[in-house]
């Protein structure tokens, strides 16, 4: 997968099927254009590999910095969820806010995935302007919501497979 630059080439051959498994996934509402696209593309590809429509959990918070407390609340308050997904897009802008943010939100996603042991995803994009966020959410390098799906279907099979 990493070889490929669009993010919604993966090669799903051998990918388990994600019948059996419940998966949430947690968006900001910060550039909803382009959050609505990934949340769709997520949706489409977790239905694709056979995720029931009722195993899956959707909630919003205000803006990206907001991710990892939503995933951990998600995480507190389901027991059975195999994955949660976490969608932002934060841009470039002429404050240091963007630094702040991505940081915060990569630091807190991983810390919350290895508190719970569980595959919390990092759907988010961090570009440089509106139009990379656009070309990354069903434009021209596909949808990071496609490839965040198959990250948490790979990994909640693993974490199945190896659970003892
Ligand atoms: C404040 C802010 C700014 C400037 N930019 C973004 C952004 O590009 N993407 C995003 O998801 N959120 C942004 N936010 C909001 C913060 O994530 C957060 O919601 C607020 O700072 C309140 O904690």
């Amino acid at each position: 997968m990493s070889k490929k630059k669009n993010l919604s080439d993966y090669d799903d051959a051998g990918l388990p099927a994600a019948d059996k498994m419940k998966i949430a996934i947690v968006y900001a509402d910060w550039n909803e254009e382009v959050t609505s696209a990934l949340v769709g593309g997520a949706k489409n590809t977790l239905l694709k590999h056979g995720l029931k429509e009722k195993n899956l959990i959707i909630h919003s918070v205000p803006g990206s910095y907001e991710l990892p407390m939503g995933a951990q609340y998600l995480l507190i308050n389901n027991f059975d969820l195999d994955a949660v997904i976490c969608i932002g897009c934060v841009i470039q802008g002429e404050t240091r806010h963007f630094d702040f943010i991505s940081d915060a939100v990569a630091n807190g996603v991983m810390n919350v995935a290895l508190k719970y042991e569980k595959p919390v995803v990092f759907g988010v994009l961090t570009t440089n302007d509106y139009a990379q966020a656009k070309e990354r959410s069903g434009g021209k390098h596909g949808n990071k919501g496609d490839e965040a799906a198959f990250t948490a279907i790979k990994m909640a099979a693993l974490r199945k497979k190896l659970w003892k």
